[in-house]
C-alpha cells in the first residue's frame, strides 16, 4: 500500500513489477529535484543577487584580445566543469546507475551537453542578453575571439527562448532528467531498460506540470529537444574546425573529459 511504501528506500525498479503509484512518482520527482539542487553550481537566489555584475568594457576587451586557441581552451575548461556537474546529476537520478556502464556513458556522451544548454537558461539574464561566465554576466561580444559567432548567437537565442517559459527549478530538474534518459541515443545496449526508467520520469514531469496547472508546457518543452540536438551538432562541427587549425591545443591542453565526450 502507499503508506507502507513511504518507509522503504526508493526503488527505481519497482515499476517493473507493479503499476507506479502517485506516491512513487512524487518520491521520484522529489529525488530528481534534490539531485538537481545538489549539482547546480549556483542557486537561483544567488544568481538573482548577482544579476547586476556585468563585465566592464576593459574586461570585455581583454577577452576579445585573447588568441583563438587561448579563448577556446578557456571556454572548453568552463564547459567541462559544467559537464562534470551534469555527470554527477545523472548518477543521482534514480535508476541511472542501474543501467549498464556502457549505456550510462552513451547517454552522457550525447546528453550532457544538452543538459548544460538547458541549465544555461538559469544563468541567463534576458533583460540584457547576458550569461553568467567567469563570475560575471557576459554578452555574445565577449566570445568574439572564438570565431564562431553563429554558434554563440544560436546558444544565446536558445537560452533566451527557454527563459521565456519561466520554468521552476522543479520543472527544469525533471525536464533535464528526461533529456538524459533518451532511449533513441545511438549505441545503447538495453534500450528497453532506458525506456522503462524514462517512462516514470515522464510521469513525474506530467505530474509536476499538472500540479502547477501548466500542462501546456509539456508540448513546448518537447519542441526544444530537436533544437538542442542541432545546437550540439553545431558545437561538434565547430570543434572539428578548431581541431584542424589547432590540433596540438586540443591534444595537450583541452580537458580529457571534453575530448572524450565531444572529440
Ligand atoms: C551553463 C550552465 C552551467 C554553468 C555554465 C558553465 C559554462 C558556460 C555555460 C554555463 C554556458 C555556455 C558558456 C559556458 C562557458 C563557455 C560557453 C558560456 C553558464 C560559451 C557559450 C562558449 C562556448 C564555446 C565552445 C565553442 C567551446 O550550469
Amino acid at each position: 500500500s502507499g503508506s507502507e511504501m513511504g518507509f522503504r528506500p526508493f526503488d527505481p525498479e519497482r515499476s517493473f513489477f507493479s503499476y507506479p503509484t502517485s506516491l512513487h512518482i512524487e518520491e521520484l520527482s522529489a529525488s530528481i529535484v534534490r539531485s538537481h539542487r545538489e549539482t547546480t553550481q549556483y542557486r537561483a537566489e544567488e544568481l538573482q543577487a548577482l544579476r547586476w555584475k556585468v563585465f566592464s568594457r576593459e574586461e570585455i576587451h581583454a577577452y576579445q584580445s585573447k588568441s583563438v586557441d587561448e579563448m577556446w581552451q578557456h571556454c572548453a575548461v568552463r564547459l567541462t566543469d559544467a559537464v562534470q556537474y551534469v555527470v554527477e546529476f545523472a548518477k543521482r537520478i534514480p535508476g541511472f546507475r542501474q543501467l549498464c556502464q556502457n549505456d550510462q556513458i552513451a547517454l552522457l556522451k550525447s546528453g550532457s551537453m544538452e543538459v548544460v544548454l538547458v541549465r544555461m537558461s538559469r544563468m541567463f539574464n534576458t533583460e540584457n542578453n547576458t550569461v553568467f561566465f567567469d563570475c560575471k554576466f557576459a554578452g555574445t561580444e565577449l566570445f568574439k575571439s572564438l570565431a564562431c559567432g553563429d554558434l554563440i548567437a544560436a546558444l544565446f537565442d536558445f537560452a533566451h527562448n527557454l527563459c521565456a517559459l519561466r520554468l521552476t527549478e522543479q520543472q527544469m530538474a525533471v525536464f533535464t532528467a528526461l533529456v538524459l534518459l533518451n532511449a533513441d541515443r545511438p549505441c545503447l545496449e538495453d534500450r528497453e531498460r532506458v525506456q522503462r526508467v524514462r517512462r516514470d520520469v515522464e510521469l513525474a514531469l506530467s505530474h509536476i506540470l499538472h500540479k502547477d496547472n501548466q500542462e501546456s508546457l509539456l508540448h513546448k518543452l518537447y519542441q526544444r529537444v530537436p533544437v538542442l540536438k542541432s545546437l550540439c551538432a553545431l558545437h561538434i562541427e565547430k570543434l572539428r574546425w578548431f581541431r584542424q587549425l589547432y590540433p596540438l591545443t586540443v591534444h595537450s591542453l583541452f580537458p580529457p573529459l571534453y575530448k572524450e565526450l565531444f572529440g
